[in-house]
């Protein structure tokens, strides 16, 4: 197999992170500037040009939550990270959606805002998406309690999505002291061994986050 993606790119760590778990053999095919062969083939593969992409011989998979299902069906090992039992598949899909349209997303809208150049930012697309995160976080706080992972007691595909999301999250617009069970939950999910991995193949790129790295994590 191989990996299309960026190694301090969220998405390409969420994909990442299901590949670690299952320590599952592939290529990582890495889109920084100084490869631009690879960034044509991946645009040749993938005009939306949005990653990761996963390659499996003739199949291709973009999506990291689509790349996560087909390594369940086509590479699946210990770490289950799809629920056998139907009904509790459905909430593990549910949280995985909650994370990436309410915490990736709305991180995603002001890492990109700042990245434009001063005339085309959106100051309100920003403040909106800055209310979405405190309403997320408030609601993750309640849903995790007791809980020890998003989908209650197994890592899963939803806490693939969850752990870069809420990793940047935090860096982009600081989740409120009072809610105990979401930092909780960030810092188990920085000490799993497959993100806590991801996090240091991202660390050299530090530099290029667009609002100021913090000195922690
Ligand atoms: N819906 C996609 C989102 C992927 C995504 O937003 N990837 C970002 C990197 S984290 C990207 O490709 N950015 C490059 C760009 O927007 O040009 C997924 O779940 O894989």
């Amino acid at each position: 197999m191989q990996l299309y993606g960026h190694p301090f790119s969220s998405f390409t760590q969420k994909a990442l992170t299901a590949l670690y778990e299952n320590d599952l053999p592939f290529e990582f095919l890495n889109l920084s500037p100084e490869n631009p062969h690879i960034h044509a083939e991946f645009a040749r593969r993938w005009p939306i040009r949005k990653f990761p992409l996963l390659v499996d011989g003739e199949r291709q998979v973009m999506e990291a939550t689509s790349i996560i299902e087909y390594l369940h069906v086509h590479h699946p090992g210990p770490s289950r990270l799809i629920p056998d039992d139907a009904d509790k598949a459905v909430e593990v899909r549910m949280l995985d959606r909650f994370f990436d349209n309410y915490i990736s997303g709305s991180q995603q809208k002001v890492v990109f805002n700042q990245l434009r150049p001063e005339a085309d930012r959106d100051p309100y697309g920003v403040s909106e998406a800055r209310t979405m995160l405190d309403t997320a976080y408030a609601w993750l706080d309640g849903h995790m309690a007791g809980h020890e992972w998003a989908a209650g007691d197994t890592f899963s595909l939803a806490d693939c999505a969850a752990a870069p999301a809420l990793f940047y999250a935090d860096w982009t617009h600081r989740i409120d002291e009072q809610f105990l069970n979401v930092h909780a939950y960030r810092a188990r999910l920085l000490k799993r061994p497959s993100f806590a991995r991801c996090v240091e193949g991202g660390r050299p790129y530090r530099p290029l986050f667009p609002l100021g790295a913090p000195d922690r994590d």
